[in-house]
């Protein structure tokens, strides 16, 4: 879908296990402003529910798993989010939902704008109105 992609970060391993390390502008296309992290989500819970006009965001399930509902109004796409290598980049006016969380699950979001509550899109029929 336009405007998401998914993005394979390199993993270094040895015997010690593995390491992923992660760069603005390199493997992320924006400069980082914002780290937050979702864990401890209740079973049946379902998170996101909204689109942005002006943030674009990594998400990485660090641990555990979780799937991503994506909808750019005229197509939807669910993308299970499970490897420690693996990204999904989402740009502006993408309505997104997080469900299924494991009970294990970290949710990692790198986000390109500070916080605000002004450009979040909420209500779906005003997204569907926006993103035509
Ligand atoms: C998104 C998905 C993937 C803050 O105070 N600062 C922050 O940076 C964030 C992200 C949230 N909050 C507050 C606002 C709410 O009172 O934390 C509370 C929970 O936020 P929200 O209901 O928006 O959480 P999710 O999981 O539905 O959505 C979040 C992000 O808000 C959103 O940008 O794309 O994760």
């Amino acid at each position: 879908m336009k405007s998401t992609k998914i993005i394979n970060f390199d993993i270094k391993g040895d015997e010690r296990g593995s390491l992923a390390a992660i760069e603005q502008l390199k493997d992320i296309p924006f400069e980082i402003k914002r780290v937050y992290y979702i864990f401890d989500t209740q079973e049946n819970f379902v998170r996101g529910k909204h689109a942005h006009t002006q943030l674009e965001q990594v998400l990485i399930c660090v641990s555990g798993n979780c799937k991503v509902k994506l909808d750019n109004g005229k197509e939807q796409e669910i993308i299970e989010l499970k490897g420690r290598n693996q990204g999904l980049f989402i740009g502006i006016m993408i309505w997104r939902e997080m469900y299924d969380f494991s009970k294990d699950c970290v949710l990692l979001v790198l986000a390109s704008e500070y916080y605000d509550e002004k450009e979040y899109i909420r209500d779906y029929n005003e997204f569907l109105k926006e993103v035509k």
